[in-house]
């Protein structure tokens, strides 16, 4: 088995700064927000984790399907020899489409690229054990700020699973998507990962789940602030308000404070009072319409090949040609 190379981009303690910056930046709008991406900690993972295991979670079964059901047209309609996976975590289901070009032999080299570097290492080494032929490059880095540093060579298909553009505002997603498209090369591929609008009730259901596992990922948001910047958030005093928002196709969830409260956060130089019943969002997972992801797509110069969802069409995978 060769070893997999492992490219690091990010500074150690760089979350310290850039945790402060989003902090700083979120809780001095309206409606105040926590930004999304500090969720992710290991008590965040593993919360996460049981979240893709709820009968009421269908986003992560119906991406699955997908991938069970097709990743073999993926593949071949993609036609790339080098896969790159943005936020690829354990890379479970990647093994899906791994076992595909594995069955095609079209594919040299597997790329994963995720901030959190030892999650990374594992499922590197792992996948450079399971399939020797490989040559596994994994790269420590943020997808919204090393895009440029992607590896290179080969027909490249970039693969941003699981609904994560979702997680995105508007703009971030066209800064996004317009960055990826500007260092891919033409007939390089982008594999997207949508959730698709249906009922509110089923919505609600997947994000207030009835053991409370997602009350407590998202409360977690006001620990992690906590612990890295000092903060004294108390996280009971807070409820947790998830609500679709019908206009923007949205679900927005947020936390409500339930007494008015004086909250510091001296690592971000904060220092904020809160109301009784003010809200703070912190996190906002857009659902999608066909027609809405081909045209954010096309607008950053990545034209649609193909569009696979589940037999519910409740999730869509989108394969965009640069
Ligand atoms: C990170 C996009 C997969 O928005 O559905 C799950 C995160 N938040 N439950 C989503 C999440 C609350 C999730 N994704």
């Amino acid at each position: 088995m060769s070893e997999p190379r492992v490219r690091v981009l990010l500074e150690p303690g760089w979350e310290t700064g850039s945790i402060a910056d989003d902090v700083r930046r979120g809780l001095s709008r309206y409606p105040r927000t926590l930004p999304p991406r500090w969720l992710y900690d290991d008590h965040g993972s593993a919360l996460f984790d049981r979240i893709t295991r709820l009968p009421e979670y269908y986003p992560f079964l119906a991406e699955r399907a997908i991938l069970e059901a097709h990743a073999d047209e993926i593949v071949t309609a993609s036609g790339a020899t080098a896969l790159v996976e943005l936020g690829s975590g354990t890379s479970e289901k990647t093994r899906l489409l791994l076992d595909a070009f594995t069955r095609s032999g079209q594919l040299t080299r597997f790329a994963p690229v995720d901030v959190s570097e030892g999650t990374l290492r594992t499922a590197a080494d792992q996948i450079a054990e399971r399939y020797p032929s490989l040559e596994v490059v994994a790269v420590v880095g943020d997808f919204t700020l090393h895009l440029a540093h992607l590896p290179e060579g080969g027909r490249r298909m970039v693969a941003f699973l699981g609904g994560t553009i979702g997680n995105l505002y508007l703009e971030e997603r066209r800064a996004f998507l317009g960055a990826l498209a500007d260092v891919l090369e033409p007939g390089d591929s982008v594999l997207l990962g949508t959730d698709l609008v249906k009922s509110a009730d089923r919505l609600i259901a997947a994000y207030d789940d009835s053991q409370g596992v997602t009350e407590a990922f998202i409360r977690n948001a006001l620990v992690v602030v906590n612990r890295e910047l000092g903060g004294d958030f108390d996280p009971d005093a807070f409820s947790y308000i998830p609500f679709w928002d019908p206009h923007m196709e949205r679900m927005d969830l947020r936390l409500r404070a339930e007494v008015p409260q004086r909250v510091s956060v001296p690592g971000a130089d904060v220092v904020l009072d809160l109301a009784m019943g003010e809200e703070i969002r912190i996190e906002i997972s857009t659902k999608f319409r066909i027609s809405r992801i081909a045209a954010e797509l096309e607008a950053a110069g990545l034209g649609v090949a193909r569009v696979w969802t589940d037999e519910a069409g409740d999730f869509a995978l989108t394969l965009a040609v640069k």
